[in-house]
């Protein structure tokens, strides 16, 4: 029998402390750790300073001295064993781990994702302003108006010269401007307003004979206004302009109202204001109810339960002596409103700012 397997056996015969539970419950704990973190509590838990085998170790105190010596020496056994034992399970749970982390980074170059699969790149969509641009030019195409575009740097005499108002005209200052350093001192601007893309409109119809024009002309704006919950320094417009013989304000009005209930619903209200706008005589605003608090008024609507979309009128004479359209045989009408107002109202966007702020969980809603 070999000293260790003698100790082993004389385990049996030392009743105080009891080495043959200590060693076989330091065993199991031993074997049961499943990972080297785990190991280490169940090292400390077995061999450490508040262990069974260290409380037994301070017992052998109470013993004689022959009684003291062999279970001295039998603890001093267990405690070899409990340490080769540890040693040996942390060199197998080191090896079963890295053999883990190598499975786990292996890459599998001949595995082929199918285009099918759920996790591909999802595909992005048109920003909410782009999607309503083409709805609106949607409705108005149903309506029998073609679609224009204009230049967004305009000289001074298309964003207002032309538009009825000469340069000092006190009206000019109902757009806050943004100038560009060419040319003359102030006299090239970001456009203000679509409008001027009517007189574009004019100019190529009295050059190809291509009157009577029922066209819609969108596009963006800058105007030197502090953002709000209704503002943006850059927005969008969608200008129209019908120009035919016999065109009333009653056709004007209807075209409207057609457009807001096929865009907004037949339970969104619209209503004409009287306004002034120096290209068109007679003016009006156009509202429609604020659909945030369905009239009742809000932060959004300032409190008025309506929400201003945009101005219209007769296109006034001045604007057809400005081309050289004959008034007298021709009549028209104009309007032009905020594109990025019927985004807020069709979504009920309580801040227009939230839309330049590039927030794709924003985008992604709509
Ligand atoms: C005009 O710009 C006129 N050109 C409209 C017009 C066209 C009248 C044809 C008559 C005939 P106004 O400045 O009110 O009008 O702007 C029209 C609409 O553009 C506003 O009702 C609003 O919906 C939108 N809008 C104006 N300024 C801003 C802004 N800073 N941010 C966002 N939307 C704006």
């Amino acid at each position: 029998m070999s000293d260790r397997s003698a100790a082993r056996a004389a385990v049996a015969t030392v009743s105080t402390p009891d080495a043959g539970a200590i060693r076989h419950d330091a065993l199991r704990t031993l074997e049961g750790a499943a990972s080297r973190a785990e190991l280490r509590i169940a090292v400390t838990a077995v061999l450490g300073k508040r262990s069974p085998l260290a409380l037994a170790h301070r017992q052998l105190g109470s013993l004689d001295a022959d009684a003291r010596k062999e279970a001295g020496r039998v603890l001093a056994e267990v405690r070899a064993e409990l340490e080769e034992v540890a040693e040996r399970r942390g060199s197998e749970l080191a090896a079963a781990e890295r053999a883990a982390e190598l499975e786990a980074d292996r890459l599998d170059l001949t595995e082929v994702i199918p285009a099918s699969v759920a996790d591909r790149p999802v595909r992005g969509h048109h920003h909410p302003v782009s999607a309503t641009r083409r709805s609106l030019e949607d409705v108005f195409v149903g309506m029998g108006f073609t679609v224009a575009e204009g230049p967004e740097i305009e000289t001074d005499w298309y964003n207002f010269g032309a538009l009825n108002m000469p340069p000092a005209h006190p009206a000019r200052g109902m757009w806050d401007t943004f100038y560009l350093e060419l040319g003359e001192p102030e006299s090239t601007v970001l456009r203000t307003h679509t409008s001027p893309v009517q007189i574009h409109l004019l100019e190529e119809a009295l050059a190809s004979g291509g009157l009577p024009i029922h066209a819609v002309m969108p596009g963006r704006c800058y105007r030197r206004d502090t953002p709000d919950a209704r503002h943006l320094a850059t927005f969008h417009q969608i200008e129209g302009l019908v120009v035919d013989r016999a065109v009333t304000f009653a056709d004007l009005a209807g075209t409207i109202e057609t457009f807001t209930t096929a865009y907004f619903g037949s339970d969104i209200h619209a209503r004409l204001r009287p306004a002034y706008f120096p290209f068109t005589e007679p003016s009006a605003e156009f509202e429609i109810t604020c659909t945030l608090c369905r009239g009742a008024g809000c932060r959004t609507c300032s409190q008025t339960g309506w929400i201003e979309l945009g101005g219209c009128g007769m296109v006034d004479p001045a604007v057809f002596d400005a081309v050289g359209i004959d008034n007298e045989e021709w009549q028209g009408f104009a309007f032009g409103f905020g594109i990025d107002r019927c985004v807020q109202m069709r979504h009920q966007i309580a801040d227009m700012r939230l839309l330049t702020e590039n927030d794709i969980r924003f985008a992604r809603q709509f």
